[in-house]
């Protein structure tokens, strides 16, 4: 380090680098406040991290193509054709940009905001986080006719920036391999990072990404570019439902707090899918740029119904929900300063973009109305019909309320529930079929255990309008065992359980049916997902027995290892070897089910997470949509999309 103690502006950079050496040493020691996590989320986020670097560049107008490269050992690459990472030496710190950029915490604040500007990334961390927890990382930059090479090894510089000929063009490409030491995770897994790219290029007009897998022997291969960029979202997040108009309404506004792109259609289903973005940045739990687009659909096509005098009764109006069935709609917003609030720092607190946001949509929307009188008409009677089914539903409500008060039992029957009342200690089991209800109940520690037994396929709540859905016998059983409603009228603080496990057949019919709970759960108490309450159970697929010694296999690569442990490398020839497949729950006794499924010290739970809602729900969509393709393709493979909710 350079020491120089005479000017004021001097020391301020002086006392700026020994923060930067422990910035870099903070980030190993505490890996999670950087990215998260160290298991497969924070492996996935250090991806993001660089690629949201080169979509600045391409943001900026200066780079048109990003690829994205696993390779067989779990390093990945990351280039674009960007004007190149500088590689000019800084004029205080004396180091080539590159280097600062890659070592220096937080590197915006210090430097000149414009051609040092950090990454709109989730964390805004920047590509040094990366560098810090990776093995190692190698960046490669073509800039200004020559070709530029440096390494670091665990975010220390390992080898000096080193020019290594003539080049044509310009780009970066920076290749890392993450930490072992670091991560307990190191296996990507390709679909979560090809749904995460695919977003961006939706979001970013034209930008071609490409990511390609170098893993399988055969390397798999995508490619991500849109024209269409957001009204293309839309259509590909509608995905199987029906439009119930042809064009898609799209427009991009500018005002002084923020830039405004948005598109949305109507479909002839029942649910609402808003996916809404700041910078880039999917903002999950919502904020002030979703307050200003539900407000300016209520108010615009309330006015439009009014003053085209499609509402029957003079006091008749549509509800905020009304309005939102079946429209499926992409809001982008770009902020100067976003401040982002939450839980998982995804909602957006600017006051000030309420408004803008509420203006520019009050406006378009109101002059396409204006000039498409048929799809107006077309949405104003969808809304309707929804403000109508809402009104009964709410009649029946309130019905089997005073029915249930009447009766005075007011969980269903068919409810096992345990002796604690603690939420935060109980657990409750939804079991498919009434044996293996029966089996759960017998092998329970109904202390803390409840089990509710369903039927068979419970509606399918993707297709179904509130009414209907209320209607529903095992759904009603359901709403009543949880306790805290569903939909606008869901209060998490009243769920009776704060484990709600998923217990379905290790087969085809029970992964639909757990398929079914799910979208249940996601469209109806999505709150609970993201509290973290919903589980899936692990059954054994096989017990392996020899002797006394019994053990129970999760999956085919452990069967095959208990086999030779306990043949000593026989195999399943072996004499007195007994291996018992599970087609069912009902196939094991109550002891053995408690063992090897419900007991927590032996027990593996599978906890559902909600990384991306807009990805869960358009596989969502795609399932239960009007499309029955997709549906056949998703159960076939329906084990590994539960895992994969997890990341
Ligand atoms: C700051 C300034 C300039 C380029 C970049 C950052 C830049 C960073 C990354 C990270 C990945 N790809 C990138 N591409 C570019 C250039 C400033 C100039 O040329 O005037």
């Amino acid at each position: 380090m350079v020491e120089k103690t005479t000017a004021p502006q001097d020391l301020e950079y002086t006392s700026g680098r020994i923060q930067v050496l422990k910035g870099l040493e903070a980030v190993r020691k505490r890996p999670g406040m950087y990215i998260g996590s160290t298991s497969a989320r924070g492996l996935h986020h250090l991806v993001y991290e660089v690629v949201d670097n080169s979509i600045d560049e391409a943001m900026a107008g200066h780079c048109s193509r990003i690829s994205v490269t696993v390779h067989a050992d779990n390093s990945v690459t990351v280039m674009d054709d960007g004007r190149g990472i500088p590689v000019d030496i800084h004029p205080t710190e004396g180091i080539p940009g590159v280097e600062l950029a890659m070592t220096t915490l937080h590197s915006g604040g210090k430097f000149d905001k414009d051609s040092y500007k950090v990454s709109g990334g989730l964390h805004g961390v920047g590509v040094s986080v990366v560098n810090a927890l990776s093995e190692v990382l190698e960046v490669e930059i073509w800039r200004d006719g020559h070709r530029w090479h440096q390494e670091f090894h665990r975010g220390d510089k390992a080898k000096d920036l080193e020019e290594l000929g003539p080049a044509e063009g310009s780009g970066t490409r920076i290749t890392f391999k993450p930490d072992p030491e670091i991560f307990t995770d190191l296996v990507y897994n390709f679909e979560t990072l090809s749904s995460r790219l695919r977003e961006q290029a939706f979001l970013n007009r034209g930008l071609e990404i490409q990511i390609r897998d170098e893993r399988p022997e055969e390397p798999t291969e995508e490619i991500f570019q849109y024209e269409g960029g957001l009204a293309e979202y839309v259509q590909y997040l509608r995905a199987g439902r029906h439009p119930i108009h042809d064009n898609v309404l799209f427009f991009e506004a500018e005002r002084p707090e923020a830039e405004v792109a948005l598109a949305l259609q109507y479909d002839s289903g029942f649910s609402e899918n808003t996916h809404t973005f700041v910078n880039n940045i999917n903002t999950h739990e919502g904020g002030t740029h979703v307050t200003g687009l539900k407000a300016a659909l209520t108010r615009t096509i309330n006015d439009y119904a009014k003053k085209n005098n499609l509402l029957k009764k003079a006091d008749e109006s549509l509800s905020g929900d009304d309005v939102r069935e079946g429209l499926t709609c992409v809001l982008s917003v770009r902020v100067m300063e976003p401040q982002f609030e939450g839980q998982t720092k995804t909602r957006l607190g600017n006051s000030e973009v309420r408004g803008a946001v509420e203006a520019v949509v009050n406006e378009h929307l109101a002059s396409w109305l204006d000039e498409n009188p048929k799809v107006a008409k077309a949405i104003i009677d969808k809304s309707l019909q929804a403000a109508r089914a809402r009104e009964a539903a709410r009649k029946a409500r309130d019905l089997a309320r005073k029915k249930n008060a009447l009766e005075g039992g007011v969980l269903p029957g068919k409810l096992a529930d345990c002796s604690l009342s603690d939420p935060t200690l109980t657990e409750i089991f939804i079991v498919e079929g009434d044996s293996a209800g029966g089996s759960a109940k017998q092998g329970r520690d109904r202390s803390f255990q409840a089990i509710l037994p369903i039927k068979g396929k419970i509606l399918n709540v993707e297709r179904a309008r509130i009414d209907k859905i209320l209607s529903n016998i095992e759904i009603r059983a359901m709403i009543t065992a949880l306790g805290a409603g569903i939909k606008d009228d869901f209060d998490l603080g009243s769920a009776r359980y704060h484990k709600i496990i998923i217990m379905t057949d290790a087969d085809v019919d029970g992964a639909h049916i757990r398929t079914l709970l799910l979208t249940f759960f996601f469209r109806q108490m999505r709150e609970l997902i993201e509290a973290g309450y919903i589980y899936i159970a692990q059954p054994p697929l096989y017990r392996v027995a020899k002797g006394k010694d019994a053990q129970y296999a999760y999956s085919e690569e452990e069967r095959q290892q208990i086999v030779n442990r306990l043949t000593n490398g026989k195999g399943e020839e072996a004499r007195g070897l007994n291996v018992q497949r599970y087609k069912g729950l009902g196939e094991m006794n109550p002891d053995q089910l408690w063992l090897t499924t419900m007991d927590p010290e032996s027990r593996t739970i599978l906890q559902v997470t909600m990384e991306s809602a807009a990805e869960a729900d358009s596989i969502f969509s795609r399932l239960m949509g009007d499309e029955v393709e997709p549906r056949r393709q998703f159960i076939e493979k329906n084990a590994r999309y539960v895992k994969n909710l997890d990341i």
